[in-house]
């Protein structure tokens, strides 16, 4: 059986909402994030020692980063559904936006959330931070215009992978029209909607 080990307010959101696409039986194991330090309970250790969310375990295999779940869920389960065909064309951007996402684009959105927690002594990184999250978010605005995915006309599992860049992206309420457009398109997916109702409540503001 898979299991989702969840996160509240997390990357783990889009792991569920693949599964709702893919319309396979799952569970949720249900961690809550510290009021406080907004970090992982210590349970999720018991999973995986680096205790983050998301995993997935397929009874004896245990899977972390939310890019290689996203691949594993698709070659074993998706039948050639949501992933262009290895040989094609797209298929090499497709799998340039799933290492994108985590690999490139959220460094600076998270290193905003974290130097901004040091207020005044933070300042002097805030230009290159936030020069850096223009340069990659105008990228991901530019790649978007005149279509509804990220590759070909189809939802793909990367724009799965990349929703949490376009989601944190909107946070910062800055704008970015082609992102703000792809957000709401594949939030309205019933999938997307189930996988909410299914994890629980879901927000990225700070
Ligand atoms: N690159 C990893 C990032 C995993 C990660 O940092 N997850 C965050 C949630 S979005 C987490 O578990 N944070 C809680 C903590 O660090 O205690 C992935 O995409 O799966």
């Amino acid at each position: 059986m898979l299991v989702v080990h969840h996160l509240n307010d997390s990357r783990s959101q889009r792991v569920l909402w693949l599964l709702e696409e893919l319309a396979i039986p799952y569970d949720i194991k249900h961690y809550q994030r510290d009021a406080v330090t907004r970090l992982a309970p210590p349970e999720l250790k018991a999973v995986h020692p680096l205790g983050k969310s998301p995993v997935l375990t397929d009874n004896s295999l245990t899977i972390i980063e939310s890019g290689a779940i996203i691949e594993y869920l698709l070659r074993r389960h998706g039948m050639g559904r949501l992933r262009p065909a290895t040989a094609s064309a797209d298929f090499e951007a497709y799998n340039q936006w799933m290492h994108y996402a985590e690999g490139s684009a959220m460094l600076p959105l998270l290193l905003k959330l974290y130097v901004g927690r040091l207020g005044d002594a933070g300042a002097p990184l805030a230009p290159r931070i936030n020069s850096e999250i223009a340069n990659h978010l105008g990228y991901v605005n530019q790649a978007l215009e005149g279509r509804e995915w990220l590759v070909g006309d189809a939802l793909t599992g990367a724009d799965i992978q990349m929703s949490f860049v376009g989601e944190a992206a909107r946070e910062l309420r800055a704008s970015y029209p082609n992102i703000d457009a792809w957000v709401k398109r594949f939030q309205a997916r019933p999938a997307y909607r189930k996988a909410l109702e299914r994890g629980g409540p879901y927000s990225l503001a700070a």
